[in-house]
């Protein structure tokens, strides 16, 4: 068969019918594969017209079909079934080619899978794609990784097809090997507690503040006009003020309270509890989403007692929303601000090198954090890259100053009102934390020494030491 294909797809279920679509129709040359074949004559049958499609019933016709350096994109199920399309794949190919996977997978796989090929002489590049069915189609934000050259020979293709924002692509290359994986994964962290702090801002006022969810949606129109800007809050408002057709009652009252989650979510906080990175407001995301599928435990509980006062008066309902706006905003610089810290620290173990506030870059549009926030993170990182927390950047240190006051209002008002706002509670008590002179972990040093003999440091002299508890009590050099 002629080498007429640019690039290729096999697995065309929803994300890689619509990437291929997506190629397509940005002029690119696409030769489309799928294991079942019906799927790939369908495609053509339905899309055809919207570009230039090569349909291949076989792996190695479509191998055969592509230019070289071949590149071909698999998107199928993550794990076992990308092994095997790699395997199949590497088979047919020769050195120089490129094996890209735009599925899901965990990072350590795509590190193994890059070491394999490289072996071969391949290229393989692990890349996230973010924005679902629509991002695919309409343009997603593109996260690879593997090597310089490869995305020498990929690079300009994904940015064809990403998201823009400003004229500029949503798509640049993450770092080596594992890099693409890593940071798609911790975008997903982040949404999972962007998500969760939306979700307690509609909580108070419903709960706390005595709201309709279609005075909350207005609520929340009202904020993605200001600092809050984002596709996550224009979906809720959009989601609060649906009507269930069927009932007449608010949508969100008929939805069944129990969130479900696939684990990319469980993946960061497991990577970040590996690398000692506090992220509390992904972990409370994470857990919140399990606690709410607890069934049997919360039919259990149900009975428990509660606080006496359960709703707050009409005067301080009316200033409330403020107060959660200001609760939310600072939360989420503190969530922002903990997923950050954990993309720099799986770049420095892993060796990648990645630029976060090209991180930030890329995120602006395409996918499902998307945000103005974004460009502000950025330039916190242009001004000093290798900053310790977005927390001390100038603008964020005087968005949450001026939003602290607020922020403990609402913080404490959930607790008395008995309102659960982990995300809220969580990301106040890790700014606190930061902030603090001294914290108690002196005391927990002198437990440890007290039962293992663990030792401590002093702060007023070098050296390990340890007290004798068990005698005298003086204190010996370890
Ligand atoms: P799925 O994750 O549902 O996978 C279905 C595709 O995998 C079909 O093309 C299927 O072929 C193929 N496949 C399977 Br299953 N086992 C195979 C095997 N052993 N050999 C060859 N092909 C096999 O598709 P998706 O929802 O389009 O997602 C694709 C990838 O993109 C996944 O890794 C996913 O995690 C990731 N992703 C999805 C989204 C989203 O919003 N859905 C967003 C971002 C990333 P068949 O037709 O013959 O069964």
């Amino acid at each position: 068969m002629a080498e007429q294909a640019r690039i290729g797809v096999t697995g065309l279920a929803v994300m890689g019918s619509n990437l291929a679509r997506n190629l397509a129709r940005h002029g690119h040359p696409v030769a489309v594969h799928n294991r079942t074949e019906a799927k790939t004559r369908a495609l053509v049958e339905e899309f055809g017209h919207e570009g230039e499609f090569h349909p291949a019933e076989t792996l190695k016709q479509f191998v055969e079909s592509l230019e070289r350096p071949r590149r071909a994109i698999i998107m199928v199920k993550a794990g076992a079934p990308t092994d095997a399309v790699i395997d199949e794949l590497a088979a047919l190919m020769e050195p120089g080619d490129m094996i890209v996977d735009g599925g899901n997978a965990d990072f350590r796989d795509t590190r193994r899978r890059e070491a394999a090929l490289r072996e071969q002489g391949l290229h393989f590049v692990g890349t996230g794609i973010s924005g679902g069915e629509e991002g695919a189609l309409n343009g997603p934000s593109i996260m690879p990784g593997g090597s310089k050259e490869a995305y020498e020979a990929l690079g300009p293709i994904l940015e064809d097809i990403a998201a823009k924002v400003d004229g500029v692509p949503c798509c640049t290359h993450v770092g080596p090997d594992g890099a693409g994986h890593f940071v798609k994964m911790v975008h997903n962290g982040i949404e999972y507690a962007d998500m969760q702090l939306i979700a307690e801002a509609y909580d108070l006022l419903r709960h706390a503040a005595g709201q309709r969810p279609a005075e909350i949606a207005e609520v929340f129109r009202t904020w993605n006009s200001g600092r809050l800007e984002s596709y996550l809050i224009e979906i809720t408002a959009e989601v609060l003020a649906h009507t269930d057709a069927a009932t007449g009652q608010p949508f969100v009252d008929v939805v069944l309270d129990q969130a479900g989650q696939k684990g990319t979510g469980s993946w960061t906080v497991q990577n970040a509890l590996e690398l000692g990175v506090p992220t509390s407001g992904i972990a409370e995301a994470v857990f919140a989403r399990s606690l709410s599928g607890s069934a049997e435990l919360r039919a259990a509980t149900r009975g428990l007692p509660g606080p006496g006062e359960t709703w707050l008066d009409s005067a301080a309902s009316d200033r409330f929303a403020d107060d959660v706006e200001q609760a939310l905003y600072a939360s989420k610089i503190v969530a922002y601000a903990q997923g950050f810290n954990l993309i720099q620290a799986g770049s420095a173990e892993y060796g990648w090198d990645v630029d976060p506030g090209a991180m930030a870059t890329i995120w602006r549009g395409g996918c499902i954090i998307r945000a103005q926030f974004l460009n502000r993170i950025k330039e916190a990182y242009d001004a000093d890259p290798g900053r310790p927390t977005l927390l001390t950047d100038g603008h964020f240190a005087e968005a949450i100053g001026g939003a602290q006051d607020a922020w403990r209002r609402v913080v404490s008002t959930a607790a008395q009102l008995g309102v659960p706002a982990p995300g809220f509670s969580a990301a106040l008590s890790y700014y606190d934390a930061l902030r603090a002179e001294r914290l108690p972990a002196a005391l927990i040093q002198g437990q440890r020494d007290f039962f293992g003999a663990h030792t401590y440091r002093r702060v007023d002299r070098e050296g390990t030491f340890h007290t004798l508890w068990g005698g005298d009590r003086s204190e010996v050099e370890a």
